[in-house]
């Protein structure tokens, strides 16, 4: 087919390099990891959501991908592991790459609290995301707007404002 044109500098420069996450804040071991690494270091869940998008209607999408706490966990947060009050006061802030961000609780994802089953994905309806970069899929959620694509970082930390 003619008429597809050659893609511009940019695209072609997002789609050369596989694209990283990097997982910051009070963490005793901060990391950079890729999408393989995503699916080659934790064991992948699979997740069939359906999530309503204000402007496109309801999106139906099969996710695989580790557990967003047992890839974070990992990175050792500076809690007490074994207090779950201490737990308890820790939030994440998940970026993409369009500087679109949202944030979660630690009690969101934490199996003694809600124990959400929320996945940093490393397939969307079986394709690899190496290339476009890891995305959150929160299967609770009724709207889409924290399916944040193309993850750039995960900050993990305490709010030092909360309850000033
Ligand atoms: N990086 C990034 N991720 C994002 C958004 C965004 O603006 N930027 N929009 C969210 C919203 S509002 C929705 S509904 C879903 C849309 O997912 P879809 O494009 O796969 O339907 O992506 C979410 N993830
Ligand atoms: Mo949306």
């Amino acid at each position: 087919m003619s008429g597809i044109s050659a893609p511009s500098r940019s695209v072609r420069a997002a789609s050369v390099a596989p694209r990283s996450l990097v997982l910051k804040g009070e963490l005793v071991r901060p990391a950079a990891l890729t999408v393989a690494d995503l699916r080659a270091r934790w064991g992948q869940r699979r997740a069939e959501v359906v999530f309503d998008c204000a402007k496109n209607g309801p999106q139906h999408h099969t996710f695989e991908g580790p557990l967003l706490r047992d890839v974070v966990g990992d990175a050792r947060p500076a809690f007490d592991p074994a207090r779950r009050k201490d737990r308890s006061r820790f939030l994440l802030a998940v970026t993409g790459g369009d500087g679109h961000r949202t944030v979660l609780s630690w009690a969101e994802i934490d199996a003694d609290f809600a124990d959400s089953p929320i996945l940093l994905a490393t397939a969307m309806d079986g394709r690899g995301l190496d290339m476009a970069g890891s995305q959150l899929v929160v299967p609770s959620d009724r709207c889409g707007a924290r399916y944040i694509s193309a993850i750039t970082s995960v900050w993990v930390g305490t709010c030092a404002f909360a309850g000033l």
